[in-house]
């Protein structure tokens, strides 16, 4: 008989005798997982004297065909229970969970230079093991291994810092985690800031013509603001993406990629993406201008052709019948038509 002792993994399946081979279906109660598990049979005699004998026992995965049979010797028992086991990792097509990563750092923060101690023995994989650890520091220096759990990692200069440890497990499954870590003391807390202006301007190199946009940053009270990242990207005649840092003045150049030959009237559109200060709001709803365009220039001449002029008598505006006449000139200077 069969008994469901033995826990997890015992056998709760159908069941079919033939010629005193007992097969038993346990699909059903599978475990999903990747893990190899331990698969017991157990057999059960209720009264002394007849005892009974387990021979063997063979499990087969039908997925694939493989069998396999107990190394144990055969059992025999008498008004007791013995049972007999194989180990065995069925390839159930599971979905994998990714490991998590849990990270961090003693101390945070510090003076230049900065030893900081991580940790990062509280990642785990619900589903399987670790087999990697990096550590990317953010100060451009990496370090991993497999016995990369802990790590050490001195910061030479000043800034924040942000350190990410990524880890891997045996299918290739990755997850990071983050912390931050200031190295030298905190900026000036910031406040909001905007963009004031955009100012375009042409410059041309014989045949080839960019834009410049020089794009000024203030603050609240409309100060400049210095160090500031200002992101943007040209659009129209270019499209090209620019980023650079305020000055003094809260002023960064962005130059156009260079258009050859351009047609009159050509734009160039400068478009600004972000702007960034450690500690500081970007306020975009305040901006005076956020998108500015400049475009090559068109010459209108208006030609005014009159039927008559007698200075005697003026025209009497019947007899005056303005013929309009546009003539459109391209750029560039000098003008077309005029002297110099
Ligand atoms: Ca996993």
């Amino acid at each position: 008989m069969f008994n469901l002792h033995g826990g997890e993994y015992a056998f709760d399946g159908t069941t079919t005798a033939c010629d005193g081979t007992f097969v038993l279906d346990f699909t059903d109660i599978l475990t999903p997982g990747i893990a190899i598990k331990r698969y017991y049979l157990g057999v059960f005699d209720s009264r002394t004297g007849d005892p009974a004998t387990l021979l063997s026992f063979a499990l087969k995965d039908v997925s694939t065909g493989i069998e396999v049979v107990s190394t144990q010797p055969s059992l025999t028992v008498d008004a007791d229970e013995v049972y007999t086991w194989i180990d065995y990792q069925f390839d159930i097509d599971v979905p994998n969970h990714p490991p998590q990563a849990v990270i961090s750092a003693t101390p945070t923060s510090g003076s230049a230079p900065l030893t900081v101690y991580f940790d990062g023995s509280g990642s785990y994989d619900s589903d399987g093991t670790i087999v990697k650890h990096i550590w990317n520091f953010g100060d451009n220096s990496i370090y991993s291994g497999i016995d990369g759990i802990t790590a050490g990692h001195t910061y030479e200069v000043e800034g924040l810092f942000c350190a990410k440890l990524t880890v891997t497990d045996e299918t290739g499954a990755s997850s990071a985690a983050a912390v931050f870590i200031r190295v030298g003391s905190e900026p000036e807390p910031g406040g909001e800031m905007h963009v004031s202006a955009i100012d375009m301007s042409l410059k041309e190199a014989g045949p080839n013509v960019n834009a410049i946009a020089v794009v000024t940053i203030v603050d609240a009270s409309g100060a400049p603001v210095s160090g500031a990242t200002v992101y943007g990207h040209w659009s129209g005649a270019t499209s090209d993406s620019d980023s650079g840092i305020t000055d003094d003045n809260g002023q960064v150049t962005f130059k156009s990629d260079r258009v050859k030959n351009p047609s009159p009237g050509t734009a160039f559109t400068f478009t600004v993406d972000n702007v960034a200060k450690e500690g500081w709001t970007y306020d975009e709803s305040a901006n005076v201008e956020t998108r500015s365009r400049r475009a090559t220039p068109s010459y209108t001449v208006k030609l005014l052709l009159l039927p008559s002029l007698r200075r005697s008598t003026p025209p009497s505006s019947d007899r005056l019948t303005p013929v309009l006449a546009i003539l459109r000139f391209g750029y560039l200077s000098p003008c077309p038509g005029r002297s110099m």
